[in-house]
């Protein structure tokens, strides 16, 4: 199965993308596997509504982990499935807690094995630091897009201008993990590339 790795910042709106993209994709529950560094990999089983409650949290880094699940991607007649990989939250500056270093770890071991990168943002403020790495990185790869998110709140829409003049010609899709604005978008996003 092709894996799509949901990377960014803390905060940015990882998880609630990754459960709120898989609801819109059909699921009705998560089967979420846990992939803690040092233990075996674990299953749980949510009600939708349930892993929005459990899972994305108001202060950062709440994802302490890769957390998988899997997708039903439209493809024809057919459905494909994608591996989702919803990711901890990168930093510039060393972190002083050492299961938030090793969990940022984590994530860029997940990077090298992705077929899909998306990278979400908060266009409120400009892209700098690891963000500009991870920008980097994508615009070698096919299946990376910038998901430009929160554009339900104020001050985002108006930094999208900007942010697709420097992201070019990787692709920002404007999308708000809250209200779906720009999900059929990344849904077309994985579907050619399936
Ligand atoms: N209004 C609005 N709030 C959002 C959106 N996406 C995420 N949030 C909120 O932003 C906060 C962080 O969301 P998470 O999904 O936990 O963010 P994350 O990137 O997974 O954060 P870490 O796991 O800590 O790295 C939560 O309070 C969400 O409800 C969005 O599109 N619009
Ligand atoms: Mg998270």
């Amino acid at each position: 199965m092709k894996e799509a790795l949901v990377i960014g910042r803390p905060n940015v709106g990882k998880t609630l993308f990754s459960v709120n993209f898989a609801e819109f994709l059909g699921q009705r529950r998560l089967e979420v596997m846990f992939r803690p560094r040092d233990g075996a990999a674990y299953t749980r089983i949510y009600p939708i509504g349930q892993a929005r409650a459990d899972l994305v949290g108001e202060e950062p880094h709440r994802t302490l982990g890769l957390q998988s699940l899997v997708l039903n991607v439209p493809h024809g007649k057919a459905v494909r499935k994608v591996v989702l990989t919803d990711s901890t939250g990168l930093t510039d500056d060393v972190h002083p807690v050492s299961a938030v270093r090793r969990a940022m770890a984590d994530t860029l071991r997940q990077v090298a094995s992705a077929a899909f990168i998306f990278h979400v943002v908060d266009p409120v403020s400009p892209l700098e630091g690891v963000d500009l790495d991870i920008l980097r990185y994508g615009l070698t790869q096919d299946g990376y897009a910038v998901l430009a998110n929160k554009m339900d709140l104020p001050g985002r829409p108006e930094g999208l201008a900007a942010l697709a003049r420097l992201a070019g010609p990787a692709p920002v899709l404007a999308v708000s993990a809250s209200d779906r604005t720009g999900f059929r978008e990344v849904r077309a996003f994985v579907r050619r590339r399936v």
